[in-house]
């Protein structure tokens, strides 16, 4: 059960092509001397992705998705989006893992082993959608310093494990707790031990709702250990950055949760618009909650080339944070007019909704089909760039995809 130093043995990736016997010269090799093909990691085999996926940084790992990967319902690990802070756990050991509950609220004071939360509290399970607060960063201009991400840091898996509001109750918390914060085993890029790559959280509220879990599964099986595991907090339907991966600490806390990148413009936005490229000041940026209305085109493929007379078939997902999608429309004509469409109710809150529709084109040419939805208080997504803020966040502009009839 024991997953040792994972990224040296990353070089393992590498040697699954490149064979010790494929060495010509393997007797010529200095003693001690590693060949390059086995020291490079291969990040898509390494996390298990598929090779259309688009790597952003290795160092830390970022990856993420195009938009035709997503089709699935359910998103399976290898089209996964991998946001990473620091330097994902080298030693984990589920035997000994623990999960701390303190804060300045806590009644008091509990230590759970990964046994001890399996088999004390229920088990449940759910979709949930993470979207990480800059997704959609790259049109940002001015830009914005950070991934560059297009729009694929998304997804929907079936997350499965124990509600968090079980565990609170179970170690008690006071009445002037008004949030959580989380911390994790990763290690910072510095490899400072004592500093924190991030540890953020939410207000009580949201971390007493039922679908606020402690995951130990996704999509039934051990999460992925570039997705958290062995055990996971999961909030969907707010910025993903509140989904603690590693777990190993909640803080109850007596005001916002102080951790690293709660504060600055970290997952932060004016509170009040701003013109792009304004300086804003610390006190007037406010924390990111629900995330906004947004949809994806995920079928056909952008550049899809279809014969004249024929209609084409789209779907795709939406999703609206706290909120549901209400309606779903497509247009053809750059915006000027919208037709509704089918869109799914959620398996279960905070997962992603399912559209489908099938497009008709007067003639032969070039076309975009733009997605757009609207949440149940009325809110529609922009055709264009929303607000612009410091940090490129919440960006929910339509989808489009590119259409040639021939
Ligand atoms: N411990 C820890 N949790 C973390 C992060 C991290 O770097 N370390 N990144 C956060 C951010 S910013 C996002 S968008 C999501 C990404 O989740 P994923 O990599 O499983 O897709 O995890 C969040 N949880
Ligand atoms: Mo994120």
């Amino acid at each position: 059960m024991k997953r040792r130093n994972f990224v040296k043995k990353a070089g393992v990736g590498a040697v699954s092509t490149v064979l010790l016997s494929d060495i010509v010269y393997r007797n010529l090799l200095p003693e001690g001397y590693s060949p390059l093909a086995f020291q490079e990691p291969d990040p898509f085999k390494m996390f298990h992705k598929d090779p259309e996926m688009v790597l952003l940084n290795d160092k830390p790992w970022n990856m993420e998705a195009k938009a035709h990967l997503l089709n699935d319902d359910v998103t399976p690990n290898k089209f996964m989006f991998i946001r990473n802070n620091g330097i994902i756990p080298e030693d984990i050991d589920v035997s000994t893992w623990q999960l701390k509950i303190d804060g300045e609220s806590v009644l008091n004071e509990k230590t759970y082993s990964l046994a001890d939360l399996k088999s004390k509290f229920k088990h449940y399970t759910y979709q949930l959608t993470l979207e990480c607060g800059g997704n959609g960063r790259s049109e940002f201009d001015p830009p914005a310093k950070g991934n560059q991400w297009s729009i694929g840091a998304v997804s929907c898996a079936e997350w499965t494990g124990v509600r968090l509001k079980d565990v609170l109750e179970d170690v008690g918390i006071k009445d002037d707790a008004v949030y959580i914060g989380y911390h994790g085993a990763d290690i910072h890029l510095s490899r400072n031990p004592q500093k924190e790559p991030i540890s953020r959280g939410m207000p009580i509220a949201k971390a007493l709702q039922d679908e606020t879990i402690l995951a130990f599964a996704m999509n039934g099986e051990d999460i992925p250990l570039t997705h958290g595991y062995p055990l996971r907090l999961v909030a969907g339907g707010w910025p993903a950055s509140v989904s603690g991966k590693w777990l190993n600490g909640i803080s109850i806390r007596n005001k916002i949760h102080d951790g690293e990148k709660m504060g600055g413009s970290s997952y932060r936005v004016p509170c009040e618009t701003v013109a792009p490229g304004e300086k804003v000041d610390d006190a007037d940026m406010c924390i990111i909650e629900s995330m906004p209305v947004k949809s994806l085109i995920t079928y056909p493929k952008s550049g899809a080339i279809i014969d004249e007379g024929k209609s084409l078939k789209i779907r795709g997902h939406a999703w609206a944070g706290e909120l549901e999608v209400s309606e779903m429309e497509y247009s053809i004509d750059f915006g000027s007019s919208w037709k509704t469409i089918n869109v799914q109710k959620p398996v279960n809150r905070l997962a992603w909704q399912h559209f489908s529709g099938e497009v008709n084109f007067p003639k032969k040419g070039y076309y975009e089909i733009w997605a757009r939805a609207t949440d149940t208080n009325g809110n529609k997504q922009p055709m264009v760039l929303p607000g612009w803020n410091p940090k490129g966040y919440l960006n929910n502009a339509c989808h489009r995809i590119a259409v040639k009839v021939v």
